[in-house]
């Protein structure tokens, strides 16, 4: 008997209902929905029905409209890139961790700049003490960045550069140090991200205001375009969107409506779409939301290539979405940090299966610290294991078919595309961002999320359910960012001295001239001048002349987290202790939510500051940037109880202290200063010596924290 012939009693739907009915819970076969944070109905059972009308369900890889993947053989020829993301300390440190990395199976290089770089600031520059080598790599001029690819072909290699803000000198600094190699420009492959949009909205490594921005992106995509044919002119990120909370429809229609805009910014510059379009690249956050995350990229590509055909693309190259991905960091915990391991392959495999072309899989000590050697080597072999041992790779696309993922992928492209269209109505992303409704629906988002955590609604292993008695120290890299500064502060003085100043100076003329008057290419100027040896904050300085520093006014929602948290228990409890506290003194807790030094993570200050609101304390929110004086000044000048610092991006261990110190010096130390975010325990004591009052690392329900700042400032009070 073939097993073709054997004989079965067909069922159907309705059989199927009725046999679901008795054992869904109270017998509602609808109590197994679940409600997606899209808005999205997920549903236990899909059939052929849930496909048969799907106008997109049956189409080919390598052809329109790429619903399938940008290539026609996708990993059966080639997987994607392993492309780790990394950078800390000196540019000598971050060469030799490189070179071991491509040595180790690594293959593209990533680099993460430090924050002072990102934000155009020379390592000797007063405002970013705390912050140089630490979130990245130390550059402030050419001779750092041929240090940093030291013995990395860059003809061979393709090299990806986050950078935004300091996008033109640190673009420029690479062209001249691959030329200094004897790598001609049009042979250099890689990928500038040059996202400027989504800066304003959740990153916050802008320098200029948001018209200037949009210039420089344009002049970046006219001169790869015309000199650079391998390298991809931008990285458009929904990344650090969904980081910030957002959703993964939010995070695809911003996105395509951020590339919406840069199409337009470069066709406002007289260029053909075509001319540019097939180096336009994206970036996504693959999180734990393994369906949603494959439907996402999936249903990205095809509305891509509408889009682009609404610009009258022709060339397939404009109409294909080439991705990067990364998964979730913000989905790793600071608790029973191994299990991040594991949270990390299921977001790699969501990645491949939803077809990236090339792959960052985060560290286990994520919520930490930034990745060590031995960390980053079990990340990278995540990859590799996926490509190597499994056979994922041999078949292209594999969820094609499947009922569930194709009317999952109908239904975010709709859900995005009616975002989209909401944008378009408001006059498209900038304007969006403009007004900051963007960024508060982000915000929003992440306030809701937040309280289904801080709530037990939503589960996170280690955190708020099967938590550990004992929690184990792991190893962490630490930098000592005082000798990395030094060391800059050496090599700027030595460059400085050599140079032919009055040539730099020239050039660097030339750059506030161009800005000034709109006329000539701001990348072909920045190389000119890089290449006589002016530095990454000399450059933009120059452009500051002309554009002025860009402010943020600090905006917040209000009610979200209140909403979403509701019933938990304590919520009323802590709400009459706070009014309490304002019966007996005459006024609300006062507390100040600050951001020092360089570091523009600012989810977690917003949600905070949010939630501290609806728990009825009055809440003021520094502004990005602050120096220690500047926030002590603002602290005392608004009389607030309580400091509270969040910080990311490891500049605490100097940025603490010098707050606590500040607010002595300015007589003010009956404020107390509590601090939230990535912070190693291995540091927690010294902060405490320094006199922090508390401090919350990732993970604290914030009705935990905030109930701990109002005791230690009844303590203080009293
Ligand atoms: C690939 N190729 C194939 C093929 N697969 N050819 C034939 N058949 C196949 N099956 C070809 C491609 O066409 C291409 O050639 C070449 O092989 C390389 O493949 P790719 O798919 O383009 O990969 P890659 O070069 O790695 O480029 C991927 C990319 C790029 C387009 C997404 O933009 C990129 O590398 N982005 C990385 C961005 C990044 O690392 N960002 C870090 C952000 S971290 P050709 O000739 O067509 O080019 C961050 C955190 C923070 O932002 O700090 O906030
Ligand atoms: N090295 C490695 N990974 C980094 N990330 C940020 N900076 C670095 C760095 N210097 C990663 C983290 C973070 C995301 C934005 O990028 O995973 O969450």
């Amino acid at each position: 008997m073939s097993s073709q012939s054997f004989e079965f009693n067909a069922s159907n739907l309705e059989a199927w209902q009725k046999a679901a009915t008795k054992s869904a819970p109270g017998g509602d076969v609808s109590a197994l929905n679940w409600k997606t944070p899209d808005g999205i109905i997920v549903k236990p059972l899909y059939t052929a029905e849930d496909t048969a009308n799907l106008p997109y369900a049956n189409t080919l890889p390598g052809f329109e409209p790429f619903l399938r993947g940008p290539q026609a053989t996708m990993y059966s020829v080639r997987p994607w890139t392993i492309r780790q993301y990394a950078g800390f300390s000196t540019a000598e440190e971050s060469n030799a961790f490189y070179r071991k990395a491509l040595a180790a199976g690594g293959q593209g290089v990533s680099v993460a700049f430090d924050l002072a770089t990102h934000r155009g600031y020379d390592s000797d520059h007063p405002r970013v003490e705390g912050d140089v080598g630490k979130a990245g790599v130390a550059i402030d001029s050419v001779e750092d960045m041929k240090i940093l690819f030291n013995e990395i072909p860059l003809d061979k290699v393709s090299v990806s550069m986050t950078m935004n803000g300091a996008v033109l000198p640190v673009l420029a600094g690479y062209v001249v140090a691959a030329e200094e190699q004897g790598v001609s420009q049009d042979k250099l492959s890689g990928t500038i991200q040059n996202d400027i949009l989504k800066e304003f909205m959740v990153r916050n490594t802008y320098i200029y205001p948001p018209e200037p921005s949009m210039k420089i992106i344009g002049d970046i995509i006219e001169y790869t375009a015309k000199n650079m044919p391998k390298f991809n002119s931008i990285s458009i990120s929904g990344y650090h969107m969904q980081e910030a909370g957002a959703n993964q429809a939010l995070e695809m229609a911003f996105t395509l409506a951020d590339g919406k805009e840069y199409v337009k910014t470069a066709i406002a510059k007289g260029m053909d779409v075509d001319d540019f379009a097939g180096r336009l690249s994206f970036f996504w956050a693959v999180g734990m939301n393994f369906y949603l995350e494959i439907a996402k990229m999936r249903a990205a590509r095809l509305l891509w290539c509408r889009i682009m055909k609404g610009f009258d693309a022709k060339n397939p190259k404009s109409l294909m979405l080439r991705t990067h991905s990364q998964t979730s960091g913000w989905s790793l915990t600071e608790q029973d940090p191994y299990n991040n391991v594991v949270r990390t392959t299921i977001e790699a495999m969501a990645a491949v299966f939803g077809g990236t072309q090339s792959l960052h899989t985060n560290s286990l000590d994520e919520a930490i610290a930034l990745p060590t050697e031995f960390s980053s080597r079990i990340a990278r072999n995540t990859q590799l294991i996926i490509q190597e041992e499994t056979h994922i790779t041999n078949v292209i696309d594999p969820w094609a078919g499947s009922y569930m993922m194709e009317s999952l992928t109908q239904e975010m492209a709709d859900k995005a595309w009616a975002i989209i269209e909401e944008v378009e109505a408001m006059g498209g992303m900038t304007k969006a961002v403009d007004s900051g409704w963007a960024k508060l629906k982000i915000e929003a988002a992440a306030a809701e999320k937040q309280a289904r955590i801080d709530s037990g609604k939503d589960v996170i292993v280690g955190v708020n359910k099967y938590k550990l008695a004992k929690e184990d120290l792991v190893d962490t890299l630490s930098i000592d960012n005082v000798k990395v500064r030094d060391g800059q502060i050496e090599r700027l003085k030595a460059i400085r001295a050599s140079r032919d100043s009055a040539a730099v100076q020239a050039a660097l003329d030339a750059l506030t001239a161009s800005a000034e008057s709109g006329q000539g290419n701001l990348l072909d100027l920045s190389i000119k001048a890089i290449r006589l040896r002016a530095t990454v904050g000399e450059v933009s300085d120059a452009l500051e002349k002309a554009y002025g520093r860009h402010r943020a006014d600090t905006q917040k929602v209000t009610g979200v987290y209140a909403a979403a948290y509701d019933s938990a228990e304590g919520w009323e409890q802590l709400q009459k202790e706070i009014a309490g506290f304002a019966d007996q003194h005459g006024r609300r807790p006062r507390v100040m939510i600050a951001k020092l030094g360089q570091d523009g993570h600012d989810r977690g200050a917003k949600v905070v500051a949010t939630a501290y609101a609806d728990l009825g304390f009055d809440v003021d929110m520094g502004p990005l940037f602050q120096t220690p004086e500047e926030c002590a000044r603002q602290a005392i000048e608004n009389d607030v109880h309580a400091v509270g610092v969040s910080t990311l991006a490891a500049g605490h261990k100097t940025l603490v202290p010098a707050i606590i110190a500040e607010l002595k010096k300015q007589g003010a130390d009956d404020i107390i200063v509590f601090v939230g975010g990535v912070i190693p325990r291995q540091d927690y004591e010294m902060l405490y010596d320094a006199g922090v009052k508390g401090i919350y690392g990732p993970g604290t329900p914030i009705p935990a924290s905030a109930k701990d700042v109002l005791e230690q400032i009844k303590k203080a009070v009293a």
